[in-house]
């Protein structure tokens, strides 16, 4: 069942059912509001209910890419292995919707087209695409940081008589590329996720290359009932590490300064970390590893030379080896025989910078000076990340202002969850806040309490409502901004800076500052009476 009508009013409005307007569904009916959600899509799941890619799976481990608001829903929930792929994390949400109900209050196929305040009542009127209004006190965005696929705009793209795909906007019935020719355009996340496998279906597989991407083995495996319980019998522990770790991981940064280790030391570490997989290689790291280049480059050159290692043919390595960002800036990759494919005979890889792409025709792709032929396109271009989704909703907030507008030489938050001007509205994961840097559900997990336990506090005192002070939010960005500036990130062309999208102002976006560290902030603004907000 879901929420066949929209009401008139209601005490709450969430925007999105994936992974963060699930949870805020069920925390805003724990403090007894009604609540509508409003989703575009059929169902429940968000990332992982569009994301349906051939390869597409989690990054994180699978024990930590849960909720942990329930225990016995931490218990009674058998992942398969180490990083799940996209149809168990899907009916994992699934379980979740159904376990509690969720859908009764979710409204499918809805996509907000805008939400307007009204400064005399202190309400939101959000308007969909189907003309239905509701009116609500309290508005939450769970829209998603990488929801706005994009495309680039390729001369010609009209013309193409083959198929066509975004790996964020996967069709639903599955694609058969067995047998084809095809062109995948990006080697972000998505794209090494999924040129491994396709490579195995089709017949030949041109890889479009802007910029090379660092990889570490995922190593992934099936959880056997030892180690499965093993994990359930230390899921707490796991849970409070996590939450107070640097980016929501169950491993932190290690003490000291990597060029203060002996090389050798250093080395057999490195090795130890390659061989188990995962992100601990840089993200379990020394802290210098990301604020310092000669720290840096002993880490890059690393996973330089196990690339070397890997592929046989010298001219594709020396394409596939990244040197124009420090590693870790952009996001790195955990790869499960990305770089072995590039030996097989029916895949080549083609660099964007040495055969810039031109047109697409009829038929196939223009490349330098000639034309690779194929049937099908696969767009692995990523997203218009953290201020897409919420740029395509119409907010206006006091004075009629413009969020798109207001943000227009880059997002202003506090604390990435409010903005001056939109009082009563609250982001999970918005620009300004840890989530992209970080395992999602645990910086989800802790925006959804915060703005839970916010509206609680509104309520019980009988506030009208609270909204982020222009001063406070000064001096949010302000921090971001130098959080930023003291590491290597600005370096990268990445889409944290905006870089991504053709006209988008160059401003690093998340924070930097560490999921525990934001944790205690957040939870200190509160006991302190919600400084840096005026409750009215
Ligand atoms: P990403 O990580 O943004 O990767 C997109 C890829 O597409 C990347 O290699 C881009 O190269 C490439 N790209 C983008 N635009 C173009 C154009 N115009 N021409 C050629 N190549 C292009 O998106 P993903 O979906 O892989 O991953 C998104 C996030 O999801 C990821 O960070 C994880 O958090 C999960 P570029 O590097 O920009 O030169």
């Amino acid at each position: 069942m879901n929420a066949s009508e929209v009401p008139a009013t209601v005490d709450a409005v969430v925007i999105g059912a994936g992974v963060s307007g699930l949870y805020m569904i069920y925390s805003l009916r724990e403090l007894g509001l009604s609540t509508l959600a409003l989703e575009a899509g059929t169902d429940v799941g968000g990332t992982w209910f569009w994301n349906r890619y051939p390869g597409a799976r989690c990054d994180s481990e699978s024990w930590c890419y849960a909720y942990t608001f329930d225990k016995s829903l931490e218990q009674e929930w058998d992942w398969s292995c180490r990083y799940p792929e996209q149809p168990e994390i899907l009916a994992y949400l699934n379980h979740v919707a159904d376990r509690f109900d969720l859908r009764s209050s979710i409204r499918f196929q809805t996509r907000v087209e805008s939400a307007v305040l009204d400064e005399a009542t202190g309400t939101w009127t959000v308007r969909t695409d189907g003309g239905d209004e509701v009116r609500a006190r309290y508005l939450v965005t769970a829209v998603g940081c990488l929801s706005a696929a994009q495309v680039p705009a390729v001369d010609g793209l009209d013309r193409f008589t083959g198929d066509c795909y975004h790996t964020g906007s996967w069709p639903h019935e599955g694609v058969d590329l067995t047998g084809k020719r095809v062109a995948v355009v990006g080697t972000g996340s998505s794209g090494m996720q999924t040129i491994p496998v396709i490579a195995e279906q089709a017949a030949q597989l041109t890889v479009l290359q802007r910029t090379p991407n660092f990889a570490i083995p995922a190593r992934n495996y099936v959880l056997g009932e030892r180690r499965a319980s093993e994990i359930k019998g230390s899921i707490g522990q796991i849970r409070d590490f996590t939450r107070h770790s640097f980016a929501g991981f169950p491993f932190d940064l290690r003490e000291g300064n990597l060029l203060d280790i002996d090389p050798d030391v250093a080395r057999e570490q490195f090795e130890e970390a390659w061989e188990a997989g995962g992100f601990e290689l840089v993200f379990a790291g020394y802290g210098d590893v990301l604020v310092d280049e000669k720290a840096n480059a002993v880490v890059a050159d690393f996973v330089r030379e196990k690339i070397a290692e890997v592929v046989d043919d010298p001219e594709t390595v020396a394409r596939l080896q990244p040197r124009d960002y420090p590693i870790g800036t952009k996001r790195v990759v955990l790869d499960t025989n990305y770089f072995e494919t590039y030996n097989r005979d029916n895949v080549e890889l083609v660099s964007l910078r040495e055969e810039p792409l031109h047109e697409v025709t009829a038929t196939g792709i223009r490349v330098g000076a000639r034309e690779i032929e194929v049937d099908a396109i696969v767009f692995a271009t990523g997203f218009d990340g953290l201020t897409g989704a919420l740029g395509k909703i119409d907010i206006k907030g006091r004075g009629g202002e413009r969020l798109k507008e207001k943000w227009a030489a880059g997002p202003r938050t506090y604390l990435g969850v409010a903005s001056a001007g939109f009082p009563n509205m609250f982001m999970i994961t918005g620009p300004g806040s840890p989530s992209v840097m970080s395992n999602m559900p645990v910086s989800i997990e802790q925006h959804v309490e915060w703005i839970r336990d916010c509206i609680g506090h509104l309520e019980e005192v009988g506030a009208a409502g609270i909204e982020a002070t222009r001063t406070a939010e000064d001096g949010w960005v302000e921090h971001v901004n130098e959080t930023a500036a003291a590491t290597l990130f600005p370096k990268a062309n990445s889409w944290y800076m905006g870089a991504n999208v053709p006209g988008k102002p160059r401003v690093f976006m998340p924070y930097l500052g560490g999921v525990g560290p934001y944790r205690q902030h957040c939870a200190e603004v509160a006991e302190r009476g919600y400084e840096g907000f005026s409750v009215v």
